[in-house]
């Protein structure tokens, strides 16, 4: 029987880890054959790549080393055990407290200019933009793993449609608007986009492309993922919760289907993924007019507490390539 793909990186991993066989041995499910481990054990042995394979787990044993030292170093400062609240910072503020050390932060003053905060009720928002078509991602029950498949999932309605049902269910994850719907760039959306702020300083003025719509009822959830840009999210109507991880728990990345955790990060099996006793989870809730900083590469999951409507913008004035274009080549030996 051939064995899953999870437990062949595994094995790979233990064995060039130089863990004892027994050790290994014992750390396979039950319900995989000991002759298919042994027999992959002396493949990896005797494989032409052995030194390759080796030199790749090597580093990634000691990158995992790097990021626990530092969460080691960071659990002596128990200020870091929550996410803090501040009503503004200027721009240089935000660099030195949360752009630059990349730390979560939520600003709770910086919102209180915006139109949107007094304007986007959802009778305002049905009269003023509901023909607008907008991408609704459905059927979100049928699988586990609704994000990755936000295109198959997608079907067009109008804005009115959706805030009606909104208003008629309130609770439920079936359907979401999510970021994947050309959020503000959508030409019927226009005339919402100048009831948004750009935060003294931290934001440009330049939106295309770079703010999203999330619209949906409560009970809709986000599974733990991590991204690839830094994102001010900012809470316009409802009240969501985040549950943050920092990426320097970087034994998360061996249990993910492209950016998303295979891990629960409301309920940690434990016992399924054992390096999840060392995980700290910081958790904050946002309501309207919080904007929480979200830097790029930390882990977050997002549960809707009720009826909600944000808007992430990743506009930053101060804008770093933390995209994964940025996965270079290795210079050439
Ligand atoms: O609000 C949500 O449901 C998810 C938000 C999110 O994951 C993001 O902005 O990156």
């Amino acid at each position: 029987m051939p064995l899953p793909r999870e437990v062949r990186t595994w094995l790979t991993e233990a064995w060039f880890r130089d863990a004892p066989v027994d050790e290994i041995l014992a750390g396979v499910p039950a319900a995989v054959p000991v002759t298919a481990v042994k027999a992959f054990l002396r493949g990896l042995e005797t494989s032409p790549h052995a030194e390759e394979f080796g030199d790749l787990v090597t580093r990634i044993a000691r990158l995992e080393w790097q990021g626990r030292i530092r969460l080691q170093a960071g659990r002596l400062d128990p200020s870091r055990r929550r996410v803090p609240r501040v009503q503004h910072l200027t721009p240089r503020q935000f660099i030195e407290r949360a752009y630059a050390p990349n730390r979560p932060i939520v600003l709770t003053r910086m919102m209180k200019d915006w139109k949107a905060l007094r304007r986007w009720t959802w009778a305002f928002l049905a009269k003023t933009v509901g023909d607008a078509p907008v991408e609704v991602m459905e059927h979100r029950e049928t699988t586990a793993f609704y994000d990755l498949n936000v295109n198959r999932l997608s079907e067009t309605t109008t804005l009115s449609e959706f805030i009606g049902w909104i208003q008629r269910v309130k609770t439920s994850n079936a359907r979401y608007m999510v970021a994947r719907n050309n959020g503000l760039d959508a030409p019927a959306l226009k005339p919402l986009r100048g009831d948004l702020g750009f935060f003294g300083g931290i934001l440009d003025r330049g939106l295309d492309g770079l703010s999203y719509l999330w619209v949906g009822p409560g009970g809709t959830v986000t599974p733990l993922h991590h991204d690839t840009a830094n994102n001010l999210f900012c809470q316009v109507r409802g009240r969501k919760r985040f549950i943050l991880i920092d990426p320097a728990n970087a034994e998360l990345l061996r249990d993910v289907l492209s950016y998303y955790s295979l891990i629960d990060a409301e309920d940690l099996d434990v016992k399924r993924f054992p390096y999840l006793a060392e995980v700290e989870r910081l958790t904050v809730t946002v309501g309207p007019g919080d904007a929480l900083f979200l830097p790029a590469g930390w882990w977050h999951h997002v549960r809707a507490l009720s009826p909600s409507l944000s808007v992430s913008m990743t506009n930053f004035t101060r804008l770093i390539d933390t995209h994964e274009a940025s996965f270079p080549l290795p210079g050439r030996r």
